[in-house]
């Protein structure tokens, strides 16, 4: 298998920071094991997180006014996978990447298999994108996609949708992730009653063609790109139509796709106890959709969400769930930016199996709001920081990935083989 960060790179540089990781680590160890917390089961549990990387969050964002590519950029999805084979090298817990389908040009599926084996990174959701085409066809997405009024568009994007699944079954992917961008811009545009119950019949069409071991999932987001209003709104809509396809389809929660002030933990904890919740799209915000990075804005937010995650896997009550970046890395290197985000999922992860939820509940049941609050600040402020250090010093990832990833200088490299990508016009990718 290939190394895309030499193994011996990194265990020089973690040699110059493991001394002050034991001192930090036994402090921390010390000071668990005395309020009865099981270390030992903590670093396994950091073992077994995982997280998918999107394809679309290595290449440099934008948004809808300017782009400004950085130097080195992935120009295809192999060398996407080789810019996410750098980040799991360093961080090891980001293994599988996340696709877009037909952003992601493939010609032979196998091929890029293969490829992705080599760094051992393997694929998650596949994603489909019905909200954009190059408007040369008549029958186009401009007017939307699954709910669209005309037949032939509909059945177009039904296909992009099992095209996407057939890809994913070559990839050896396990689900898919349906967004749609349809909607309207102005009132009396779209017929809500009539748009939905189109989502539902084109769906039920993508659900026949779902191997039974696969998970579809539906996203949700309340406005953006059109204005007015939006077919899958909100949970409650999404929620509904889950319902309606079938055991297999789930729920995603992006973070960013909830009305200001949304109580997301709690749209968790609903959906957990429905057993609808599929999974995530990790980032932050602070106006709307903002697709900045997770945790910058709101850990609180993040640790919160994990509150619910973890309390009701405790129970017993959580199934598979997905955890994917879904980002926008507009004036950052976006491996940079993925690095510390994936950091930030996992702080949060694990500070949440630090809450003592026999006690927490305790403290509920005798209203006690003061306690319940300080059980949980005082999981929020610990520094797990040492925890996942040394699990990545043991698993031979990097103590540090941030200042071992500056020590490669991969952008400046790549840049001499990939060419500077074209045009700084607006969008995503
Ligand atoms: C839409 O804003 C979204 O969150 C969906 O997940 C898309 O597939 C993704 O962003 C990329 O644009
Ligand atoms: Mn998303």
């Amino acid at each position: 298998m290939f190394k895309a960060v030499q193994s011996d790179i990194i265990s020089n540089e973690n040699k110059k920071s493991i001394e002050n990781l034991k001192y930090d680590f036994d402090y921390i160890y010390t000071k668990l094991t005395k309020q009865n917390i099981d270390v030992e089961n903590i670093k396994h549990q950091i073992k077994n997180f995982q997280l998918a990387l999107p394809t679309w969050g290595v290449g440099t964002g934008g948004t809808r006014f300017a782009r400004f590519p950085g130097i080195g950029e992935p120009q295809n999805i192999f060398e996407k996978i080789e810019d996410c084979a750098v980040i799991n090298d360093l961080v090891g817990i980001t293994q599988k990447v996340s696709p877009h389908f037909p952003w992601d040009k493939v010609s032979d599926y196998k091929e890029l298999k293969e490829f992705a084996d080599s760094f051992g990174i393997g694929f998650d959701a596949i994603n489909s994108n019905t909200f954009q085409d190059d408007g040369s066809s008549e029958i186009s997405f401009k007017y939307g996609s699954l709910t669209n009024s005309q037949l032939s568009v509909r059945e177009k994007a039904i296909q992009v949708n099992i095209d996407s699944i057939n890809a994913g079954k070559i990839l050896g992917s396990k689900g898919l992730t349906v967004w749609i961008g349809d909607g309207g811009n102005f009132p009396g545009q779209i017929n809500f009653s009539n748009s939905l119950d189109r989502y539902i019949e084109s769906m039920k069409i993508i659900y026949l063609s779902l191997p039974d071991d696969w998970v579809i999932y539906l996203e949700h987001k309340p406005y953006e790109p059109a204005f007015y209003s939006t077919v899958i709104s909100d949970w409650g809509t999404s929620y509904v139509c889950a319902n309606e396809l079938g055991q297999k389809a789930k729920c995603l929660v992006d973070l960013g796709h909830h009305l200001p002030n949304t109580n997301i933990e709690m749209v968790v904890s609903r959906l957990i106890d429905k057993n609808k919740l599929g999974g995530f799209h990790f980032n932050d915000s602070k106006f709307g959709d903002d697709d900045l990075d997770s945790g910058s804005i709101n850990p609180y937010e993040l640790f919160l969400i994990f509150n619910e995650l973890t309390s009701a896997s405790i129970k017993g009550k959580l199934n598979n769930i997905a955890y994917m970046i879904d980002q926008s890395h507009n004036i950052t290197d976006p491996i940079e930016s993925l690095i510390l985000s994936a950091n930030e999922i996992l702080f949060n992860y694990v500070k949440s199996l630090l809450v003592n939820y026999e006690e927490l509940e305790y403290y509920q049941n005798k209203n006690d709001p003061i306690k319940c609050m300080q059980i949980l600040k005082n999981a929020f402020k610990t520094d797990v920081t040492p925890l996942i250090g040394m699990v990545r010093y043991e698993q031979s990832n990097a103590i540090d990935p941030i200042s071992v990833y500056r020590t490669l200088n991969y952008k400046l490299n790549k840049s001499k083989i990939r060419k500077l990508s074209q045009g700084n016009s607006s969008g995503i990718v």
